[in-house]
């Protein structure tokens, strides 16, 4: 079962919850039921979900419920909170001291998503203000200082390496010595994946960090790669102490639920996901944020939180009007365009609470081409007409086609557009126990 594929029947169980009238003891274990097959599908051990069932379960039976909640919210709150739990209930830190040249190691299989990650995690850094640099000590791959440079320019991200050494301590030693007199703040140390066998990989690692002393290892993991991650991790943790854990490719059809047993099992936190093969597709991992999206909870801190990183201000009060459907055709069009800056929409939009469950795909289609179009009819529009689409009839929308060089069916579609938006955020509004949740404020925002 894919990541999304837990999310949505993570979802459903919730779903089937919050449509009956009553709880009652065989209800909660049912959906205790429904929550350890979704589980044990996505590949979560096996030992790690009967506990954390039967945690929710003792919770959910015999936890008084705290006034001014009802059961089904209380047990839905349970789910969040246990889920949280078992994945840490804080967000990451970047293991960063400030004040001397921190030296980040990384480590993994082939293919595991070291090379990416090691760029992803320097520009990451630098884009706060951290004075970060990457270290080729891969010797193996063929072509690897090529590789990695070619991502680090793309990325603005000072490289050291050397395609002619064959002594990846040699080239680490020589790269901390010139970035050390540079006073860099984060040194991150990509390695080999690929040996002749994964002993001598893994013995490879423990020479090189016994040499280097990194102050931190990261293991980067694949989220696609189920049971074996635990194996995987445990072998690197014998040899190296693992720092902290990197979860790569959790996009698209990632099991993740490997990933996170590994977790568990290192009993090393995650600091970062990866998700996607951009460079800038990486996030410090936040547990509550993590487990609220795949409940379909989405976050609205998510949301804000890129909003700064791209450097454009959607400001909460804004950000809680447009859920409420309280907006004008203007201000639709102003945060759309704000939010096409983003990047993809369908992306952004799974950040906003609860809209995951019930996303009309068509909403988020939308091309630079059409916003081109509804710029033009929206500026040929009266204040009032701008303000109460209601009022706009044959005749108006005739005005405005010409006025804005349009045909009528375009203006018409911006009309259902826009109404269809607003529609599908009241409901949610209206129906979602998440979102009231949210106001209420049970989960972090
Ligand atoms: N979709 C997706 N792809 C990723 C992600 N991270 C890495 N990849 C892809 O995974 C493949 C392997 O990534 P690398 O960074 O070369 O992996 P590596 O661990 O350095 O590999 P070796 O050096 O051969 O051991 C590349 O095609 C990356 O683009 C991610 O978060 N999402
Ligand atoms: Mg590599």
């Amino acid at each position: 079962m894919t990541l999304e594929k837990l999310s949505s029947t993570l979802q459903e169980s919730l779903k089937k919850i919050l449509k009956l009238s009553v709880v009652d003891e065989v209800t909660i274990k049912e959906l205790i039921r429904d929550i350890q097959r979704a589980l044990l599908q996505s590949d979560v051990n096996v030992h790690l979900v009967l506990n954390l069932s039967k945690r929710i379960e003792d919770r959910a039976l015999h936890e008084q419920i705290p006034p001014g909640l009802s059961r089904k919210e209380h047990l839905i709150k349970i789910v969040y909170d246990e889920l949280t739990k078992f994945l840490g209930e804080k967000p990451a830190r970047i293991p960063f001291e400030p004040g001397k040249t921190n030296i980040l190691m990384l480590v993994g299989i082939q293919g595991s998503g070291k090379t990416t990650t090691a760029v992803k995690i320097a520009r990451f850094l630098r884009k706060r203000g951290i004075k970060s640099a990457v270290i080729c000590a891969d010797t193996y791959r063929p072509g690897a200082y090529a590789q990695i440079k070619q991502l680090a320019d793309l990325a603005g991200v000072p490289v050291y390496g050397d395609e002619n050494l064959k002594d990846p301590i040699k080239i680490a030693k020589d790269a901390i010595e010139k970035f050390r007199e540079e006073l860099y703040d984060v040194l991150i140390i990509d390695t080999a994946g690929r040996h002749k066998d994964e002993k001598s990989l893994i013995e490879e690692m423990k020479t090189l960090a016994e040499t280097v002393k990194p102050d931190h290892i990261m293991l980067v993991i694949d989220g696609t790669i189920g049971q074996q991650a635990m194996v995987q991790a445990k072998a690197f943790n014998e040899a190296t102490k693992i720092g902290s854990i990197v979860v790569t490719k959790l996009d698209g059809s990632a099991r993740g639920g490997g990933a996170l047993s590994a977790v568990v099992a290192t009993n090393a936190p995650i600091t970062f996901i990866g998700t996607g093969e951009k460079i800038e597709d990486l996030e410090l991992f936040d547990p509550p944020r993590f487990v609220g999206r795949l409940l379909g909870m989405g976050d609205l801190k998510g949301l804000i939180e890129k909003a700064k990183e791209a450097e454009i201000t959607i400001s909460e009060k804004k950000a809680k009007a447009i859920l409420s459907g309280k907006f004008t055709l203007e201000e639709l069009y102003e945060e759309m365009e704000r939010l096409k800056k983003l990047g993809p929409l369908g992306k952004i939009f799974k950040l906003i609470p609860g809209l995951s469950f019930q996303l009309d795909e068509s909403v988020l289609q939308i091309t630079e081409e059409r916003m081109q179009s509804w710029k033009a009819i929206i500026q040929s529009m009266t204040k009032e007409e701008r303000e109460n689409p209601k009022i706009l009839n044959a005749s108006r929308i005739r005005r405005i086609a010409r006025g804005s060089g349009r045909t009528e069916k375009e203006v018409k579609e911006l009309i259902r557009h826009f109404e269809m938006t607003k529609k599908m955020l009241k409901s949610l509004k209206r129906r979602h126990l998440p979102l009231k949740m949210l106001e209420k404020g049970m989960f972090k925002v």
